[in-house]
């Protein structure tokens, strides 16, 4: 069995991973130049050949790519690779427009699978471990992408995909289920199906959790870890970088190391594209540097974060990302106010309330309406009208002091917003329909 703490990669000293990666870098541009025309025709306009790509300090040079593109280029467009020589596909969930689809030869699925190992490794999961797999299965990448790491570790995978959650708690008490993969939201709804059953914290076997594929906030990963009892761990990616695995976290919890060997990545500035220094707050962006079927160069995630060198006490040198914020097309103007999903969680965390939310935003006239609807728990519920409507009041009144404008608060019965099985639908925006 390998070892999947590759150490010699993720303690490198950073003057080494980068010489590695400028060594990829050169490579792949070329690999993409010679085989994927719409890539070419964007570096022919921006007058860049692969001879002006020496190494990283040249990867400004290259144009960006975006998921405009991935979706002009459907499907076909961005294949380096003959199809023959590809094994596999997965696909965006996308609610909007055409679904973005990724190819995956034989060497780009080991490599995927190889760094959502170091995931699960940087966990404390081993090949003693059963590994309860409840991200969907299918063309999202959850399911497939924590189950090939998990057979890599050599933990005895469930693979439960997401769903029927009286069976995921029955499997995982009498197979003893010691890591749990799924979304944030699914293990909160886990946790809170567990409480009603009666199970406390020390009698559910599991011992961590690999989280992501939506924005969480700490106030959320405190409120699972106490529930289920474990420790909660971040995973990023994304389906077009190949899916989890291009970030993780490590014993520090404290961000995600990125697989840097894999993955380079920068941060800009979303309007001006601009490169920021690290440390900036900006959009990320990733060139893959090992993918073959389905390159990516500086491919602009729209997901916003900020990047750190910072010591690792785990003693990983991976570049390290902060969770992120959310992407910035998630990001609402609301009268005229930025405003992120993850800024009302917060609020709703701290005030001892459950992150059983939804955002209701519309339009009446030139006027935005802005309404959070929020669960009460059966204590809140049981309150007089005069409480409820107090509550109501101190609540907007908190997130008028994180977020700068007053919403709408509605508490709600307990139950009443719908649970999520994989990502969390947190925001209803009919301004959209009416545009
Ligand atoms: O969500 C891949 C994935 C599966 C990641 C399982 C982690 C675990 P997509 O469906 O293509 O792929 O969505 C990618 O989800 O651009 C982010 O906006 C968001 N996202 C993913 N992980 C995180 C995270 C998968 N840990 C999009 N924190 C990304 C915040 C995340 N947002």
């Amino acid at each position: 069995m390998q070892n999947y703490y590759q150490k010699e990669i993720e303690t490198m000293p950073v003057e080494q991973i980068e010489a590695l990666q400028s060594e990829k870098l050169v490579k792949q541009v070329k690999h993409v130049y010679e085989n994927v025309p719409y890539y070419r025709d964007l570096m022919d306009k921006k007058g860049v050949t692969p001879d002006d790509i020496k190494g990283i300090e040249d990867l400004h040079k290259l144009p960006f790519l975006s998921k405009a593109d991935l979706r002009d280029a459907y499907p076909y467009g961005l294949l380096a690779k003959p199809l023959s020589e590809c094994v596999r596909i997965h696909s965006t969930s996308g609610t909007t427009g055409k679904r973005v689809v990724a190819f995956y030869t034989q060497n780009d699925v080991d490599m995927w699978e190889d760094c959502c190992a170091r995931a699960i490794v940087a966990a404390g999961g081993t090949n003693e471990d059963v590994c309860q797999v409840a991200y969907g299965y299918g063309l999202f990448t959850g399911g497939a992408g924590l189950h090939g790491g998990s057979h890599k570790v050599g933990c005895l995978t469930l693979p439960m995909s997401s769903g029927n959650t009286d069976r995921q708690i029955q499997f995982m008490n009498d197979l003893g289920a010691t890591i749990i993969c799924c979304t944030p939201s699914y293990a909160a709804y886990i946790g809170e199906t567990l409480e009603e059953q009666g199970f406390t914290p020390d009698q559910i076997p599991l011992k961590a959790g690999i989280f992501g594929a939506e924005p969480w906030t700490e106030e959320m990963r405190r409120g699972i870890e106490k529930t289920l009892g474990i420790k909660a761990y971040d995973i990023y990616g994304l389906t077009e970088t190949s899916g989890p695995g291009v970030a993780f976290e490590c014993c520090e919890q404290t961000g995600m190391h990125i697989n840097e060997d894999h993955f380079l990545a920068e941060i800009i500035d979303p309007d001006t594209g601009e490169v920021l220094p690290l440390g900036s707050k900006g959009e990320l962006v990733f060139t893959a540097l090992d993918k073959e079927a389905f390159p990516l160069l500086r491919y602009r995630t729209r997901d916003i974060c900020v990047l750190s060198r910072e010591k690792c006490s785990c003693g990983r040198t991976l570049i390290k990302m902060a969770k992120p914020m959310g992407r910035s097309d998630d990001m609402m103007i609301i009268r005229g106010v930025n405003v992120f999903p993850s800024q009302i969680e917060t609020v709703l965390l701290n005030e001892g309330y459950q992150p059983n939310y939804q955002i209701i935003v519309d339009r009446k006239g030139n006027t935005d309406t802005f309404d959070v609807n929020v669960e009460m728990n059966a204590d809140q519920f049981s309150d007089t009208v005069s409480g409820v409507t107090a509550k109501e009041k101190a609540l907007a009144n908190a997130m008028k002091i994180m977020l700068g404008i007053n919403p709408t608060v509605h508490l709600v019965a307990p139950k009443s917003i719908v649970r999520s099985e994989g990502k969390a639908v947190r925001v209803i925006d009919k301004r959209k329909l009416h545009d």
